[in-house]
């Protein structure tokens, strides 16, 4: 199987978690985008979405889903969305994709975190993909050097291809920070949000992931 197969085969599986006649929360990223068609399929079952991207509404609407404000929205009952990394215990490195703003805050609304991956995410320690922390750009400098003190190597991210600062749904920017053995994610999570200037990091341990469908060549397997 292809990994675009394995990451359709959870997205299809994550079908089981969506609630009858209530509002989704979606995640973004490639994984997620194949959960999206897949929702479009039983988009007369759901009332609607809330995104946690530009790019995720644009492809929701791009559907017929309808897309509502978080704002309008007290409570959702699922929220489906992909990792970079995540470990048995359901903690996540998210924010490859720059979306970890949004897709923290749509998570934290949500009653159930299902994750879906392919088998390649799953880690025993986090930290070899590098952390996402999306900082606001005057404290760029700042932030980079407390997350050095912390033992990391940050890097400014760049639009590709350019060298300019690559800029978030959020107006903000990203710092990736590489060389991390995250032994306790929870604390460097609640550390890392104590820096001034950090919007949020790409730590989902405080909420972390409740379900993970992961892809593999077996079948897809779940962890809870
Ligand atoms: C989002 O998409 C992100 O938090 C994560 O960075 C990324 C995973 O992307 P993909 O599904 O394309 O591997 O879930």
């Amino acid at each position: 199987m292809t990994q675009d197969e394995l990451k359709q085969a959870v997205a299809r599986a994550a079908i089981d978690y969506v609630v009858d006649g209530e509002i989704i929360g979606v995640g973004t990223g490639s994984t997620a985008n194949f959960f999206i068609d897949e929702l479009a399929k039983i988009k007369h079952r759901i009332k609607g979405a809330v995104a946690s991207s530009e790019a995720t509404a644009a492809r929701l609407a791009g559907h017929g889903i309808a897309v509502y404000d978080l704002n309008h929205v007290p409570e959702i009952s699922v929220y489906v969305d992909g990792a970079d990394e995540i470990t048995a215990a359901g903690a996540m490195i998210k924010g490859g994709g720059a979306a970890l703003t949004r897709e923290k805050i749509v998570a934290s609304v949500a009653r159930q975190f299902v994750c879906i991956a392919d088998g390649s995410k799953l880690v025993e320690v986090l930290g070899k993909f590098p952390l996402p922390v999306e900082v606001l750009p005057m404290a760029r400098a700042a932030v980079m050097r407390r997350l050095a003190a912390l033992g990391g190597e940050p890097r400014l991210r760049l639009q590709a291809g350019t060298d300019q600062a690559f800029i978030t749904d959020n107006c903000c920017e990203i710092i990736d920070v590489l060389g991390l053995s995250i032994a306790d994610p929870l604390a460097l999570e609640l550390q890392i949000n104590q820096i001034v200037g950090v919007l949020t990091n790409g730590l989902f341990a405080a909420r972390g992931a409740n379900v993970c469908l992961l892809g593999t060549p077996e079948g897809v397997r779940k962890l809870a």
